[in-house]
């Protein structure tokens, strides 16, 4: 094969699902099917992040937009995007959105295996400010598909089937794993198809950046205290590391990924859970990261082993580059002693 046969080998996300469901010769496509409703929903999202920033500026939000319909927050409206394709899949029992305060449950005659937990449009507050924001989800397997209860998304992390996010940026960024690695692609406007461009991403296993919000430094605890500390004033003689924080939590983890480093919200004295929410942003991150080859940590235990009592429940997390959590958890472990 030489090189530019490569750039016309469209590997698109769809191909892609559907190569890993010939691999599971039982299936019956119920997850491709799942995720090709996910993918049509982000195509969308995109599509009116895109518009917004315009749509406002030539004052078509406002109150109104040209229709004279009261133009939605894009929250909103991605939410309900989201909520309406996952249904129609016909493929979900239990949806828990970031937006809802009550898990919806799908109506028997539309009932399908999965479960997905999701945050429609993660850092919305930096639309404005045309910052990368996304959209982040997990799906689990329901217990009984005639008897969906609560109890299916108040699994651990560890039994989610897949997970990823849509990154809302320069270019829309689709990051997937279905528990065999990651896989990144990227959307061509021009084919309105997901091109797989980032294949297999391992994350570095130590990178040279730290990402936290510095200015909750007053209230951080004892080991996170020490740690930054010494990413700032390393006493074996190595080179500071570098303060990278957009604030929004899909981009420091997608830049975390791709370079390498580590990512952290942890507890204060404010929040003692941290601010990220268990079900749609510390296990979907965190499967992504172990599925890299990097890990994370809630300060206590693996992140995907914490079992969550509430759908909205938060935690601390740390998450990245192997050796960077490692070195995190000593720290937990010394004071915990
Ligand atoms: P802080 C955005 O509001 C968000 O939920 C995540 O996307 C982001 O990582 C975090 O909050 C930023 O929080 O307290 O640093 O502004």
């Amino acid at each position: 094969h030489s090189a530019d046969a490569h750039r016309t080998d469209l590997m698109t996300i769809t191909r892609f699902v559907l190569n890993e469901q010939s691999k599971h010769p039982e299936s019956r496509g119920d997850f491709t099917i799942l995720l090709s409703h996910i993918v049509l929903a982000c195509k969308f999202v995109c599509s009116s992040v895109n518009k917004a920033g315009l749509a406002k500026l030539i004052g078509l939000a406002g109150e109104t937009n040209v229709q004279g319909e009261e133009q939605k927050k894009l929250d909103v409206l991605s939410n309900e995007v989201f909520i309406k394709a996952l249904i129609s899949s016909g493929r979900t029992s239990i949806l828990v959105s970031e937006e809802d305060e009550e898990a919806t449950f799908v109506e028997p005659s539309l009932r399908g295996k999965y479960c997905v937990v999701f945050d429609p449009l993660d850092g919305s507050s930096n639309i404005d400010c045309g910052v990368s924001i996304g959209t982040i989800f997990g799906i689990y397997m329901v217990n009984d598909v005639n008897e969906p209860t609560l109890e299916d998304v108040l699994q651990p992390g560890k039994n989610m089937l897949a997970a990823g996010y849509c990154m809302y940026g320069s270019s829309c960024t689709f990051v997937l794993t279905t528990g065999s690695g990651v896989n990144g692609f990227t959307l061509d406007p021009s084919l309105g198809e997901f091109i797989l461009t980032h294949p297999d991403i391992k994350i570095p296993k130590k990178g040279k950046i730290y990402s936290v919000n510095e200015g909750n430094a007053k209230n951080w605890d004892g080991p996170t205290a020490f740690y930054v500390e010494r990413c700032k004033f390393p006493k074996d003689g190595s080179s500071p590391k570098s303060l990278r924080y957009i604030g929004s939590m899909v981009a420091d983890v997608h830049r975390t990924l791709l370079y390498g480093g580590i990512f952290l919200y942890p507890a204060d004295k404010k929040s003692p859970n941290g601010k990220l929410r268990v079900l749609y942003e510390v296990f979907p991150m965190s499967f992504l990261m172990e599925q890299a080859g990097g890990q994370a940590f809630t300060g206590k235990q693996r992140a995907l082993d914490l079992i969550p009592k509430k759908l909205h429940e938060r935690s601390p997390i740390f998450l990245g580059s192997y050796d960077d959590v490692e070195e995190i958890k000593a720290l937990y472990a010394a004071e915990a002693k």
